[in-house]
């Protein structure tokens, strides 16, 4: 069938619960269970794609699930692999209720499960539709939150180097002082030869975010990540400055322009776009031509399975963010293999097929 004979016939959504193994404590919160707003595009040829946001309290994915079936009057009839238009038609269409938030993350779910659909139709890879054909994805290991008592959090990342991870990232607890200490001993369990992130998920004060930062230094961290609010631009562009260790944000970003702000004052070395946060992969290509310009390097925020396109097709990537808190959302999880994530090629699209969980939720 030729483009124009494409047409989006209907749109589906519903919210996935997926329990974490335990509680996890990061910044000021200590989460419990992803709330899933998965969502399936379907055009004439009987053919899905699909895609999803993700919040942490269920009200949320309720509020998200609600933005998205506020769209279906953009999509439907539309061309799907008109991705471009579609989302420029997306992003108008919430400019009233804030392109941000729960409705840019709305737009991210339906431009993933567009892309999806797209690869289906063209069936080809969404990271071959971006013009990449690497499936070895760097990738470090993603976990460590600060409620762990260091005996257990020593099991974790001991677990992860044996699993072959090359580089792993923990939580640090809001103290200072106990801060440091989980910095030291991560590095006296690793050595030297394994890169060590550190998250503060925006936490810190100036001065007790150089002290941290200074020990992040003293033991080879790779990077110190959001020790600042997400808005704190400048305090972030000055600590950047201060400390030798890479400093990383981004997660907390909606849409594409506090990309646009952090690159103009240089406010990371590393920028942490979020899949559903930014709107989806058209988001994602932009801001990573923004990003390329400015040399500054990529790594994605959570959704490691969607994420690996982008990051294969990315330039300038640095490591993609590992953890299996998505895989219930899979027939079949990505492998991963010397601290990379291998992106399937069993069937195009993102290669995932959706598992009963979400064909359920979705009455598909
Ligand atoms: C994080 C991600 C998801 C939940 C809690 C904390 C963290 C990260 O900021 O970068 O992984
Ligand atoms: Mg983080």
């Amino acid at each position: 069938m030729k483009s124009r004979e494409y047409r989006i016939t209907e749109m589906r959504a519903a919210v996935v619960p997926i329990k974490l193994a335990e509680p996890f404590a990061a910044g000021r919160w200590v989460l419990e269970a992803t709330y899933n707003v998965v969502t399936a595009v379907r055009c004439n040829t009987g053919s899905y794609g699909f895609g999803y946001a993700f919040v942490f309290r269920e009200g949320d994915g309720q509020t998200i699930l609600s933005a998205v079936q506020g769209l279906r009057d953009v999509v439907n009839n539309r061309d799907p692999l008109d991705t471009m238009a579609l989302h420029g038609d997306l992003r108008a269409a919430i400019n009233f209720v804030g392109a941000g938030g729960p409705a840019m993350s709305a737009v991210g779910a339906i431009d993933l499960a567009l892309w999806d659909l797209k690869g289906r139709l063209l069936e080809m890879p969404v990271h071959g539709l971006l013009g990449s054909s690497k499936t070895r994805i760097p990738s470090y290991a993603s976990g460590g939150p600060y409620n762990k008592e260091p005996k257990a959090l020593e099991r974790e990342v001991r677990g992860y180097v044996d699993a072959g991870f090359k580089a792993i990232k923990i939580k640090l607890p809001p103290d200072v002082k106990a801060a440091c200490q989980r910095i030291a001993a991560c590095h006296s369990w690793v050595g030297d030869g394994v890169k060590m992130l550190y998250d503060s998920n925006q936490q810190q004060s100036v001065k007790d975010a150089v002290t941290i930062a200074k020990s992040c230094a003293d033991h080879q961290a790779y990077w110190y990540e959001e020790p600042f609010p997400y808005w704190q631009l400048n305090r972030s562009a000055d600590l950047r400055l201060q400390i030798p260790c890479r400093l990383a944000l981004g997660e907390t970003f909606y849409g594409e322009d506090p990309f646009y702000e952090a690159v103009k004052c240089q406010a990371a070395d590393v920028l942490m776009p979020n899949l559903h946060k930014i709107g989806g992969i058209t988001a994602w290509t932009r801001i990573s031509g923004l990003c390329g310009l400015a040399g500054i390097p990529l790594s994605s925020h959570t959704m490691p399975e969607v994420s690996s396109h982008v990051m294969s097709a990315t330039p300038l990537a640095d490591m993609l963010e590992y953890m299996n808190w998505w895989e219930p959302l899979y027939e079949k999880p990505f492998a991963i293999k010397d601290s990379c994530l291998i992106i399937s090629q069993d069937e195009p699209g993102f290669a995932l097929r959706p598992s009963k969980i979400v064909l359920s939720a979705l009455e598909i």
